[in-house]
């Protein structure tokens, strides 16, 4: 992209609304803009983010054997009486009445719309085990929105459901679940703990979040530190082994790990006190198993082997896509701007050009911009007639993880300087030599 036709808006000022750093960032760097209370557009910077992000965790989920689909963002409030959730969730639900009178609401998850479709075309534990899932926009109507994309009322989430027979069935959805979800933050530069966790209003007996640690977190949260060494790395996974989920669910969830609603005090005690850690993170994930909740008071029934009516058993799991652009600038930034992890980062490599117009300059950015692009970079190319400060400071606010310099100086001796931006270290080469090199180094991304 070259950045005199592209959409960036930045802003030279904090804007005052924003207490937070992803926040300020986020409306800094030309990301989003507010429509209304934790409403936002996504402006071309933040939506390919966004996408980039979808695309992972659509990526993982199909790896670990689910079944993507969509889903509407409203819902007929019928569904919600039957589950007897319509008066339960309260003012969080936003309410709507179509021009017929009747009841619509603007779904929040999607429990019962699920288990709708399912009940009315599986009718047999044959067609069992069935997970599927969508990412798809939600509504809260949060009391209190606040810290722009963190706690939104409109949000982006992938929510999943689990069908099987049995709960032993379940609780490998379950483990296969967390495991994939650990792999999917992973891959995102991101350390999420999973903590056992309350279950709120969607209900049943185990519940876990996956929690980014940082200062800025809405939940307090106590762990053991040996926990923060956990990774799963790219050890090879069969999502269908039950020993293997069920061994990296232990490894994963043995070490002390609770938000404040389920913390104890007495089982905490017994971590070693150079061990024991509080501190505050954000929830980017929760996956639940409630078995039959919704499907006896929905009548979701199949046949079971031994040829009785069972009632099947659920379970869901959600991560908070558009949340996660929060909880990642929290966990990458500095006083200039945001400091994308490599997989993530919206544009991989930035080209500044300090001579706009300049005999030597201009033929080397082209060359490295199409020689980027050949290699699927996609790199951003400030070409604009800008001073050099101003066009470093942008590149250092919107975080492309690599810079390339190309100025009049360094090309008389036949180099440009390439600078990583989490480090802030530069290094002198040909231009080719830097072509080769970002290629390199994203090859093995
Ligand atoms: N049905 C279940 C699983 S799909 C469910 O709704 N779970 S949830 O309530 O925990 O939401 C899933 C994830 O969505 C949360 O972990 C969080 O990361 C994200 N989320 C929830 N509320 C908001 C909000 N107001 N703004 C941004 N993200 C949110």
């Amino acid at each position: 992209m070259r950045l005199s036709r592209y959409f960036l808006p930045v802003l030279k000022d904090n804007p005052a609304e924003a207490a937070i750093a992803s926040h300020r960032l986020m409306l800094r760097a030309g990301m989003i803009r507010q429509s209304a209370a934790g409403i936002y557009s996504w402006l071309p910077l933040g939506f390919k983010v966004l996408r980039t992000l979808e695309n992972i965790v659509h990526e993982e989920q199909q790896r670990a054997g689910h079944i993507p689909m969509l889903m509407p963002t409203l819902q007929t409030a019928d569904l919600w009486r039957e589950s007897g959730r319509y008066d339960d969730y309260g003012e969080e639900m936003l309410r709507i009445k179509d021009r017929h009178g009747r009841d619509l609401l603007y779904g929040p998850t999607n429990e019962e719309l699920i288990t709708d479709i399912f009940r009315n075309s599986v009718h047999s534990y044959k067609s069992l085990p069935l997970t599927l899932y969508h990412i798809q926009w939600k509504f809260r109507d949060e009391r209190r929105p606040r810290f722009g994309v963190m706690r939104g009322r409109e949000f982006f989430m992938k929510d999943g459901y689990n069908f099987n027979v049995d709960e032993a069935g379940a609780l490998h959805a379950y483990n296969r679940h967390l495991v994939s979800y650990l792999r999917t933050y992973e891959r995102m530069g991101l350390k999420a703990i999973p903590m056992q966790a309350d279950t709120g209003p969607i209900g049943g007996e185990h519940s876990h979040e996956f929690l980014v640690l940082a200062d800025t977190g809405e939940s307090e949260v106590f762990y053991d530190s040996a926990v923060t060494d956990l990774s799963l790395g790219d050890r090879a996974v069969d999502f269908d082994s039950v020993e293997q989920c069920q061994g990296i669910f232990e490894e994963f969830t043995t070490p002390y790990a609770r938000t404040d609603e389920t913390h104890d005090e007495a089982l905490f005690a017994k971590v070693p006190a150079e061990r024991q850690r509080t501190a505050r993170g954000i929830e980017v994930g929760q996956i639940f198993y409630f078995g039959t909740k919704y499907s006896e008071s929905m009548k979701a029934k199949v046949s079971s082997p031994e040829g009785k009516e069972v009632p099947v058993h659920m379970g869901s799991h959600g991560i908070g896509v558009s949340r996660l652009i929060g909880a990642l600038i929290e966990a990458n930034h500095d006083d200039k701007g945001i400091i994308w992890p490599e997989s993530v980062a919206p544009f991989k490599v930035g080209i500044v050009n300090l001579k706009q117009g300049g005999e030597a300059t201009d033929p080397v950015c082209e060359m490295l911009y199409q020689g980027l692009q050949l290699c699927g970079l996609d790199p951003l190319y400030d070409d604009r007639d800008e001073r050099a400060g101003t066009k470093f400071a942008s590149m250092d606010l919107i975080g492309c993880p690599w810079r390339i310099t190309v100025g009049p100086r360094g090309l008389k001796n036949g180099v440009v300087e390439l600078t990583n931006r989490r480090t802030g270290e530069s290094e002198e080469m040909s231009p080719e030599a830097a072509l080769d090199c970002c290629t390199q180094i994203f090859s093995a991304v």
